[in-house]
């Protein structure tokens, strides 16, 4: 090779691992999952990872995502798509689906939870994460939240969980119990153990725990304080899986507590550890992440590294917290090609991205000629039943939602138009009615409509620009020419409170005729919503 040569080779070398630089980042940013994405559960298939999340009374319910770097997750299913299977009417919005585990044994998936206030623990099946799952196989006589599952080296099954309806020592004193599952019996069997209390004499809502056998060691993982700031995970060790179960050294092995209630992100627990392809351990944790003291975007899914010293799992060594970047696992970067921000509604099953909140008795949709036709429904989205609902999650701090619609009416009952949502109690709505629209506040219970504006046009955009805690709300003939209804709001209306508890917030369309029958329809034309 002359020297021009290898001048030209060394720039083509330089430049082809620039370009690959670029493309495969050393490192990656949390949280992982934005945005309600609580309770993460984890695990690995060969090369695959399966990480599902908790989902109250949203429908479709048990999202699903798949990643091959623990980085980059797409949305691949859901548990639960058949509404007739879980029963959501009447629920409030923090009952339904609690937190799930998702293993992987013997050529089968499995999804086991907490149908929280609407039949207690069940577990599904599948062959594939993206399904078809099987009806949930309900487990009576297992008390108590969080269930998980985990098989011994004799091909056994065992279900742990929590309960907590025993006479107490001390306040929130929840027990971690342990017993056979019998799959070929569908049902607990044998002894039942309660495995812990917690690691300390004040432990409140040990929860969450997922048991693992590393080195011919058991493992008990469990998340301790409660899901807010005094969250904290430990950990507890055994040479049998029926115990006794120490508690480790270093307890709790994770959590942000220390760091004081200002501390930008809080309430970290309920983990769930994965071993890579290449030896790598990786834990997915719950957090809370703070704007000026609230959470607007509820927990979210975070990951962090994990090391083994003599057994003790040390979280992200020589930080002992979450970090918000972070060197990123040694797994091919493999990331999804980029999701559309707007869905021009032309597919002819709706983006599973779109949920509706409790159990659908009808599917008030159509997907017709690139429109979504929302058949206006009476229920109400202040109370406990199914409306004519579709959200999708809001996933960033700075967002913008819009929409274009198409809808008339001549009664006055009926209404239609852009929902941001977090509970029946706290939400807002920009709708159309017979002559104007109207921007309605409801906060913990108060509804109150906050603007209206004269408006006769069939067709209208409406739009919500999210920032930090503040969301202002337009509307307008074009999507080019619009115009602010009512002044700057606060997201507050939908971010962590007594009443906004467990769930997250969501984003979209909703369409009532306020309990009277109807056979009107409104057309959405499409959504968008995309960070800013
Ligand atoms: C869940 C419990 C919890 O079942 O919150 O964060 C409950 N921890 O483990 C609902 O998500």
């Amino acid at each position: 090779m002359n020297g021009l040569n290898l001048r030209i080779a060394i720039l083509f070398i330089c430049c082809a691992s620039l370009a690959k630089a670029q493309t495969s980042p050393s490192t990656f940013r949390n949280p992982i999952l934005a945005g309600f994405s609580p309770d993460p559960t984890i695990c690995r298939v060969g090369d695959n990872y399966y990480l599902a999340n908790s989902s109250f009374i949203w429908f479709p319910a048990i999202p699903i995502y798949h990643s091959k770097d623990l980085v980059n997750w797409k949305l691949v299913g859901h548990g639960i798509s058949n509404p007739n299977l879980l029963k959501f009417e009447g629920l409030r919005d923090r009952a339904g689906i609690w937190a799930v585990t998702m293993r992987y044994h013997d050529g089968l998936f499995y999804l086991i939870t907490t149908a929280s206030e609407s039949g207690g623990n069940f577990y599904i099946t599948a062959k594939k994460p993206e399904g078809p799952w099987s009806d949930p196989i309900w487990l009576k006589d297992a008390p108590g939240i969080d269930p998980s599952l985990f098989w011994d080296d004799d091909g056994k099954c065992y279900y742990t969980g929590n309960s907590w309806d025993f006479k107490k020592s001390w306040p929130g004193q929840c027990a971690i119990w342990i017993q056979e599952l019998n799959l070929q019996q569908k049902k607990l069997v044998g002894e039942r153990k309660i495995l812990t209390y917690g690691h300390a004499n004040n432990a409140a809502y040990a929860e969450g725990p997922h048991l693992y056998k590393i080195k011919g060691r058991y493992l008990l993982l469990s998340s301790e304080g409660g899901t807010d700031q005094f969250h904290a995970i430990t950990a507890h060790h055994s040479k049998t899986i029926w115990g006794p179960y120490l508690s480790d050294k270093t307890n709790p092995v994770l959590s942000h507590r220390q760091f004081g209630s200002k501390y930008p992100l809080q309430a970290i627990g309920h983990g769930d550890l994965v071993e890579t392809q290449n030896g790598e351990w990786w834990a997915t944790v719950l957090g809370k992440r703070l704007v000026n003291g609230e959470v607007p975007l509820s927990r979210e899914t975070f990951l962090t590294k994990v090391e083994f010293e003599d057994g003790t799992p040390i979280f992200n060594p020589g930080f002992g917290k979450v970090l918000f970047t972070q060197e990123r696992p040694n797994l091919p970067w493999s990331p999804f090609p980029e999701q559309t921000t707007k869905d021009q509604f032309e597919t002819s099953t709706l983006d599973p991205i779109w949920h509706t909140v409790r159990s659908p008795k009808v599917r008030p949709y159509q997907l017709i000629n690139g429109h979504f036709n929302l058949k206006i429904q009476p229920q109400i989205v202040d109370s406990l039943v199914n409306a004519a609902l579709y959200i999708q999650k809001i996933k960033h701090h700075q967002f913008y939602a819009s929409t274009k619609m198409d809808f008339t009416t001549t009664k006055d009952n009926e209404q239609a138009g852009l929902i941001i949502y977090r509970t029946n109690e706290n939400y807002y709505s920009l709708l159309k009615e017979k002559a104007k629209l109207v921007l309605i506040k409801k906060f913990n219970g108060k509804k109150e409509v906050i603007a209206t504006i004269p408006y006769t046009k069939s067709i209208v955009h409406f739009a919500a620009k999210g920032n930090n805690l503040d969301v202002e709300f337009s509307f307008g003939e074009t999507i080019e020419k619009m115009m602010p209804i009512g002044i700057k709001q606060s997201l507050v209306v939908i971010a962590e409170s007594n009443l906004n508890k467990f769930n997250g917030p969501g984003i979209g369309m909703y369409a009532t005729s306020n309990g009277q029958s109807s056979t009107n329809k409104a057309k959405y034309d499409w959504f968008e919503y995309k960070k800013i």
